[in-house]
């Protein structure tokens, strides 16, 4: 069964959050304004960001206390300030936790976010197989201790290594060595992508490119690619050709804690590193978190000075309880749910004459190519989002349309799952969503050509829908006791 952590039961959350946005109001209204108005927005459309949630009122609660104000550079019992016994607890608590449920040798969970994780996780191998043997041919203990040299020549080695991961327009993500993020700026990087006739990645051309290519660190992991990832298979690539295995699994943590996806779909088994998300469908705060092997340990560590600020106590004792609620046999039954919908949403479209990218899900997220319907992603995200429906817009592979506008919209099912919707609703959804792009058509421009960002739909077919999504909605308040500002 699905969760539903916001409903009559939370009435001692919603007195909480009732007291938090009065105060909140007493010092700066329009901060408590925006904080209301987001809980409207989020109480009254159909949340289908893949990549976002619903956190537990438990989780939410967390994050507001006086942890926030604690400064605690280091690490569990090795602080560079007085005084942090209590975010030794809550950071060896929240450790605790992920090596548990994920059945990692090591968990850092300091990471801020995706991004944070990834860089901590690019930096450890960087320090494991580049810097370590550095010093150990100086014969020295660290790196103040180099000569100007031996300094220059390691600073170099560092800046010429090299990344391979999964294109951005097959579902891989801007942080897996792509230019607009600093990993491309590190990195000389090659992608691997899919194969054109079925959408599902090429493992014989990511091996042949592995081979050709010799990167030090191979990145599995994605944020919009609808199937199962075999990490065996990428793990035997990877040490033909002496690469670490990375997989940033920021997507779908949920479903690895929650045990749909296992064996060789299950990261963490597999991979030397691996990082995540912590707010996307594993449901808790906004951060991130890198499991690893012991030998990649002590380089982890180092997140922080290295290229993370002071730890967010407040959000790792979140991380710590969220990681509690993920361990529950109810997470594994949410993570189901997830599935089930997302494929159920999937054959809905399909059903109603939809093109999927992969013609259908495995995992908690479907990438719609609205093409079909003489649109780009960008019109259909906005023509959705004036229905009352929440997606982001998406590159589908060789998109002619590019990463701005683009030709598809990526919908996925872990926000609604946690509301209480079931496939039945999926269904629905899916109508909804077909009716509304059917609907729309590009507006045309000055020159008469269509728009590709501009678009007409009939304003009482859009309110139409959006009382029809808001219906869907109705038995499943969030926070219904909490008046808005
Ligand atoms: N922004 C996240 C997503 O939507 O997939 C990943 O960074």
């Amino acid at each position: 069964m699905a969760q539903q952590p916001h409903t009559a039961a939370s009435a001692a959350a919603d007195t909480a959050f009732r007291s938090a946005l009065d105060v909140v109001a007493g010092v700066e209204p329009r901060i408590a304004a925006a904080i209301g108005q987001e809980l409207a927005d989020q109480r009254g459309s159909l949340k289908l960001i893949a990549s976002e949630n619903y956190a537990s009122p438990a989780v939410l609660l967390t994050m507001g206390n006086w942890l926030s104000d604690k400064y605690a550079e280091g690490t569990v019992g090795r602080r560079f300030y007085a005084g942090c016994r209590n975010v030794d607890t809550v950071e060896g608590i929240a450790a605790e936790h992920a090596r548990e449920l994920f059945g990692a040798d090591h968990a850092y969970v300091q990471p801020h976010s995706g991004i944070d994780a990834n860089l901590t996780a690019f930096w450890a191998v960087l320090s494991q197989r580049i810097e370590s043997p550095a010093l150990e041919r100086a014969a020295v203990r660290n790196v103040n201790d180099l000569t100007e040299e031996d300094w220059a020549r390691l600073r170099q080695e560092l800046g010429n290594q090299r990344m391979l991961g999964m294109s951005l327009d097959t579902g891989g993500h801007l942080t897996h060595g792509f230019r607009p993020n600093i990993s491309g700026k590190m990195f000389e990087q090659r992608s691997y992508g899919t194969d054109p006739a079925t959408g599902l990645i090429d493992y014989d051309a990511l091996r042949e490119t592995a081979r050709e290519f010799r990167p030090l660190i191979i990145v599995a992991g994605y944020s919009a690619y609808p199937r199962l990832v075999d990490f065996r298979r990428m793990r035997e690539i990877a040490d033909e050709v002496g690469a670490t295995l990375m997989v940033d699994m920021a997507h779908f943590a949920g479903l690895v804690a929650g045990k749909v996806l296992t064996g060789d779909h299950d990261p963490v088994p597999h991979a030397h590193i691996v990082t995540t998300t912590t707010h996307k469908s594993l449901r808790g705060p906004r951060g991130g978190m890198v499991l690893c092997q012991s030998e990649l340990a002590e380089h982890v560590d180092r997140g922080c000075p290295l290229v993370l600020g002071g730890p967010l106590s407040h959000v790792m004792a979140a991380k710590a309880v969220a990681l509690a609620e993920a361990r529950r046999p109810e997470f594994q039954a949410y993570a189901r749910a997830v599935v089930a919908n997302a494929r159920a949403l999937a054959e809905g479209l399909l059903r109603r004459g939809g093109k999927l990218v992969t013609g259908g899900t495995d995992n908690h997220l479907v990438l719609a190519d609205v093409s079909g319907y003489g649109l780009t992603g960008r019109q259909a995200e906005a023509a959705l989002l004036d229905s009352g429906i929440v997606t982001n817009r998406n590159s589908v592979p060789q998109d002619p349309n590019g990463a701005w506008y683009t030709s598809g919209v990526r919908l996925g099912t872990p926000a609604l799952t946690t509301r209480g919707l079931g496939t039945a609703e999926m269904d629905e959804i899916a109508d909804l969503i077909h009716t509304v792009l059917r609907a729309t058509a590009p507006a045309t421009t000055a020159k008469g050509s269509p728009s590709k960002a501009a678009y007409t739909l009939d304003a009482a077919l859009r309110d139409a829908t959006a009382k029809r999504a808001a219906d869907l909605l109705a038995p499943y308040p969030l926070y219904p006791g909490v008046d808005l500002v």
